[in-house]
């Protein structure tokens, strides 16, 4: 199926479109396959700890110049980081395609919520407002002022490779930070091509007269060990991190313990509850492109499902036709919905949660490889499980595209179940009833940071926060009001009189 495919010339022909020059992606030591096929189409020469100690201090440096530039003007190089976005977008979404295995449309999907956050931080930068408060002393003025905080850690996984970036770093950026970039090892070609795109659009900025620093935006190449030194620099005041439960734990103390901010956006475990008044052919799309989507590599993802005991005999049957005739393959061609896992490490995973669910009385619907011609390629039917109970696996963050299925018959309980497990980011209710949709998204609802009503929990727009509860880690991204996570706010108290009132009446004349 897909093994004609050249993804060495194609990723190469890419790259030099987006600005790439061959020596950064050849002549390494990273190794980068591409899930299309397992073919090597990238080897990048890491940074050492060295040479990342001393980036950080050129981003301290660049900041230090950046936060001075009206906030207005940092927003035009934003804008023009969009402008190149929106020029690169067939390219850089073909790119995001080869090296994750993401559909064309959600290639390209990616890349479009690039250029979303971009036109955001752009009207942001106009409107890093503070707030001016009443205050009890005569003649004083008081006011709150936002400011930049410093170099930004971001530290991305595979499944949204640059898209994560632009979040982070397209707010940081007006709020007049540098950024320091660790993307996943397994796909850092994209981050190069972001990177070159980057610096184009700073050419430009500097041509039209704007200033601003070398090393605004600087990208770190390499393992573990570097996304260590991040967390760990003094001179790093918040690290954006995203990734697994389990890197979160490691990474969230470090911070705490040397008073650093953490935005940490760790696993889901999203459900959906179907009602039994849930519009079934919405209710059935909805589903399906939340948990079969992305081959279920969203952290998103729809992967438990509780539906009412008087719908599940009409919903399922549908559901598992669903699940047999997606289709599955090489997600460059048209017409494909579900591509390949990351690796043959994902496909391990899934297969052995596969397993303690059939241990646990799980009956499972597809699941099973769909072979592709290279062994190092890792295609999966999508799983559909109906589970007697909420139980081992189905309580674990597995990140693959696996639908546990349960019935219920009380809608408290189903509210109690969807909540009963350790993460908390996305969630949806499929209802026409007014009291079970405005419940789900009331105090007393669901516990997680998205709470849809109608529509599946994955596919968040830029607008608002993005983030989640428990050990999702508590982090917002994005719109609403995530920017002043980037900034540190002062209180200022302006005395314009000639007098000195103590406040709470204090008298203290010497
Ligand atoms: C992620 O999977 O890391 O809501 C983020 C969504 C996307 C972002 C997912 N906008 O599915």
């Amino acid at each position: 199926m897909t093994a004609t495919l050249d993804l060495v010339a194609e990723t190469k022909a890419i790259l030099t479109e987006l600005g790439v020059a061959a020596d950064r992606y050849t002549g390494g030591t990273l190794a980068v396959t591409s899930p299309v096929t397992g073919a090597e189409i990238g080897r990048l020469k890491e940074h050492s700890s060295e040479e990342a100690k001393a980036a950080i201090d050129k981003a301290h440096e660049a900041f230090l110049a950046w936060r001075d530039v009206p906030a207005p003007k940092r927003g035009e190089l934003i804008r023009l980081l969009g402008e190149e976005l929106r020029g690169g977008k067939a390219a850089l979404g073909r790119l995001v395609s080869v090296e994750v295995g993401k559909i064309t449309s959600e290639g390209l999907g990616e890349v479009q919520e690039m250029i979303d956050i971009c036109d955001f931080a752009v009207g942001l930068s106009r409107q890093l407002y503070g707030l001016t408060i009443a205050t009890e002393r005569s003649e004083h003025r008081m006011m709150e002022s936002w400011h930049p905080l410093g170099p930004i850690g971001i530290i991305s996984a595979f499944n949204f490779p640059v898209a994560v970036w632009s979040w982070n770093a397209a707010l940081a950026m007006v709020c007049g930070n540098s950024t320091i970039w660790k993307p996943s090892e397994k796909t850092p070609l994209t981050a190069l091509a972001v990177q070159a795109l980057f610096e184009k659009a700073l050419k430009r900025y500097v041509a039209e007269g704007g200033e601003a620093p070398a090393n605004l935006s600087t990208l770190i190449i390499g393992g573990r060990d570097l996304g260590e030194l991040l967390v760990d620099h003094p001179k790093v005041p918040l690290v954006s991190a995203t990734g697994s439960t389990a890197m979160g734990r490691a990474v969230g103390p470090r911070l705490a313990g040397r008073f650093a901010r953490a935005i940490l956006e760790l696993g889901g475990n999203n459900a959906a509850i179907v009602c039994p008044t849930a519009d079934l052919d919405l209710t059935l799309r909805g589903v399906a492109f939340s948990a079969m989507g992305t081959a279920g590599q969203r952290c998103t993802s729809l992967r438990r499902l509780f539906v009412h005991e008087s719908v599940y005999d009409q919903l399922v049957p549908r559901l598992q036709k669903a699940y047999g005739s997606v289709t599955i393959g090489n997600p460059l061609e048209a017409g494909t919905l579900v591509g390949p896992l990351i690796d043959r490490h994902a496909f391990d995973r899934m297969q052995a949660a596969l397993t303690e669910a059939k241990a646990a009385g799980g009956k499972i619907t597809g699941g099973e490889r769909v072979e592709s011609g290279s062994a190092e390629a890792f295609y999966v039917r999508p799983a559909l499980v109906e589970m007697p109970e909420q139980t081992g696996p189905v309580e674990q963050e597995t990140f693959a595209p696996i639908l546990y299925v349960m019935k219920y018959s009380d809608f408290d309980s189903a509210v109690a179940l969807h909540n009963a497990v350790p993460q908390g980011l996305s969630s949806s209710i499929f209802t026409n009833d007014m009291r079970e949709a405005e419940t789900f998204v009331s105090a007393r609802g669901s516990d997680c940071g998205i709470a849809n009503v109608n529509l599946g929990p994955s596919g968040a727009e830029i607008g608002g926060a993005f983030g989640g509860e428990k050990e999702t880690g508590g982090g917002r991204e994005s719109g609403s009001d995530a920017w002043k996570a980037y900034m540190r706010r002062a209180t200022n108290t302006i005395n314009y009189g000639r007098t000195l009132p103590l406040a709470q009446g204090v008298k203290f004349d010497v």
